[in-house]
């Protein structure tokens, strides 16, 4: 094993663990016949060449190092998304009463709409990790945010490799248009929330309910044209 795959294997583990134990959270909702507020989960291991990126940004050495893992506070990443702006404090309130991670830091950046236009929540946490030669504490970043935030976000990051982070004027007032109007359609959705809920409350018990009819009446159909 290479240096800097020791060196990322308590994050590889800790983004993988963290996966596991958010989607533990939606199946409970699940469960319990709640609606979740936890959407989807995704999380992934900041690649190479990105922490060698952030390395010359931040003019750090590029070696696997306390430093590096100290200043690189996103190394690990993982990635809640919900349905509606409202959910957003309640899963914060569920990972603050959480004790197998310890929050460090919260940034606002849904009150506090950076310049780009970009929306999200996140958190720097500690998260230990089981490792053969012990407890390995590390730094995640948990970034929570709606389904439209991450449209918009996700539109963004790829057009920022594009433009390599400088938009000529008109994109960049474009893409602050584009933020704001997703922001007004969670700021609508969250309105006729109730409405929503119930329909997909609805819709889930009608596709369970139904599933052996439809297989039935597509089995007879089938039978009386063989
Ligand atoms: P399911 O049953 O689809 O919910 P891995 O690649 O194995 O390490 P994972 O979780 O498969 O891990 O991949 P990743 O990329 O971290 O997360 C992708 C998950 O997010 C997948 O769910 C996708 O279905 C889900 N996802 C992505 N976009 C959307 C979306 O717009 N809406 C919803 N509802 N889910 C989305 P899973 O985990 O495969 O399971
Ligand atoms: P990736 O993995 O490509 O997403 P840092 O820059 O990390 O030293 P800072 O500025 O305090 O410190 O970090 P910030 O802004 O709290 O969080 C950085 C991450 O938030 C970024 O990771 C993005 O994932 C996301 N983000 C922040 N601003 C924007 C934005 O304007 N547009 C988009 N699309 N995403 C944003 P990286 O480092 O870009 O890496």
């Amino acid at each position: 094993m290479g240096q800097w795959d020791r060196f990322l294997q308590p994050y590889k583990q800790a983004v993988d663990e963290l996966k596991i134990k958010l989607k533990g959270i939606r199946a409970q909702f699940e469960k319990s016949n709640t609606t979740s507020p936890i959407e989807f989960v995704t999380g992934r291991v900041k690649p190479l060449a990105s922490i060698y990126d952030k390395t010359l940004e931040k003019g750090l050495v590029f070696e696997p190092s306390d430093t590096l893992a100290h200043e690189l506070q996103d190394i690990a990443g993982v990635r809640i998304m919900c349905q509606f702006v409202d959910d957003i404090p309640t899963v914060i309130e569920l990972l603050r009463q959480r004790n197998d991670l310890h929050i460090i830091e919260e940034k606002d950046y849904i009150t506090n709409v950076k310049n780009s236009g970009y929306r999200s929540y996140h958190m720097i946490i500690e998260y230990p990790v089981g490792t053969i030669q012990g407890e390995k504490t590390i730094l995640a970043e948990i970034q929570i945010r709606t389904l439209a935030m991450n449209f918009w976000a996700s539109i963004e990051h790829s057009l920022n490799y594009k433009y390599k982070g400088i938009f000529p004027e008109e994109i960049k007032k474009r893409l602050q248009n584009a933020a704001e109007a997703a922001f007004k359609l969670d700021e609508e959705m969250s309105e006729i929330r109730e409405e929503i809920r119930e329909a997909q409350a609805y819709f889930t018990e009608y596709k369970e309910a139904s599933k052996p009819k439809v297989r039935q009446d597509h089995l007879k159909g089938a039978r009386e044209n063989l």
